[in-house]
């Protein structure tokens, strides 16, 4: 994926859009569902990086994560596969258009449990594309059964007990040879932004596992894929940044000319030559 190094001034930003124009549909996900904060931030950062919409290209499968990209990024161009083969879409769509900017936007059920040999595969073939799971432990949209993520020993209202271990996808993409591997948490919004800004930058398949809570069907304080657990556990380690790569910025001005040089973010300095008559002990 290539980006131009952008920042927006004013309402409109580099490309002559406002943020407005990368939203999608109103959501019909439940009232705080993590997966509409990650929806938010998307429509934030692809405005904020200025990025053209119809370079963008959005895929998913089956979910209430993969209904979201109806709910973001509206103008740009979308595919809502099956369940769990979302990465073959992707994989023949970034293939033969190597211009588009991909966006996956998975479940943990749609990714770790029916997607899981496609995401394999995916990773093993390194395709150009930023993978997120929006990973809350449960099949939302099919009311609240344990997915692949789910943590051992967990009880739910209906589906009971979790008997299994759960599948890590981070450390699944790491297996498997992912350059790009990050976990985050949708209840922190500024660090979502950062991973998705850098996420974008990579060449080769960025995964984002992004826990997103589901506050119809995994409510327990005790789930690890719950708000309150994020919100327990959220020990900042360091605080990431994400730092657009520009073009160098040279400027040619006379000795004794004052000279105004607009930098990346739109402000400007102010630079001023010496001229020969200087006399630095004056
Ligand atoms: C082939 C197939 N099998 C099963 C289903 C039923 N189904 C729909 S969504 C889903 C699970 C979605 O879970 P997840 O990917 O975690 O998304 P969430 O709703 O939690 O965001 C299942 C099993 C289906 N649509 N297609
Ligand atoms: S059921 Fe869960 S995952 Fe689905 S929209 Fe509601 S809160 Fe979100
Ligand atoms: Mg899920």
């Amino acid at each position: 994926m290539t980006t131009t190094p952008t920042k927006p001034m004013g309402g409109l930003n580099l490309v002559g859009l406002g943020k407005a124009e990368y939203k999608g549909a109103p959501s019909t996900l439940c009232n705080g569902c993590g997966h509409d904060s990650i929806a938010s931030q998307i429509i934030a950062v692809a405005y904020e990086l200025s990025l053209e919409p119809h370079r963008i290209a959005k895929f998913s499968g089956i979910g209430c994560s993969s209904k979201s990209p109806a709910y973001f990024l509206g103008r740009s161009h979308s595919i809502n596969g099956l369940h769990g083969r979302m990465p073959s879409l992707a994989t023949g769509a970034l293939t033969v258009n190597r211009s588009l900017i991909g966006l996956g936007v998975s479940g943990d059920g749609d990714t770790g449990s029916i997607g899981f040999g496609q995401f394999k595969h995916m990773l093993r073939r390194n395709v150009d594309m930023v993978y997120i799971i929006e990973n809350n432990g449960v099949y939302g949209l099919t009311k609240g059964q344990f997915s692949a993520t789910a943590d051992v020993g967990q009880e739910l209202k209906y589906a009971g007990k979790n008997e299994l271990p759960p599948i890590d996808l981070c450390l699944e993409a790491i297996a498997s040879g992912a350059g790009f591997v990050a976990r985050s948490f949708a209840g922190d919004p500024k660090q979502v932004q950062q991973l998705l800004k850098a996420a974008i930058s990579y060449h080769g398949t960025a995964v984002l596992d992004i826990i997103s809570p589901c506050v119809t069907f995994n409510t327990s304080d005790l789930s690890t894929k719950g708000y309150n657990w994020g919100k327990d556990h959220e020990e900042a380690l360091h605080e990431v940044r994400y730092v657009m790569p520009a073009e160098e910025i040279m400027v040619e001005y006379d000795e004794g000319e004052v000279k105004d040089v607009i930098m990346h973010d739109g402000s400007t300095i102010l630079l001023r030559k010496l001229d020969k008559d200087y006399e630095p002990r004056d």
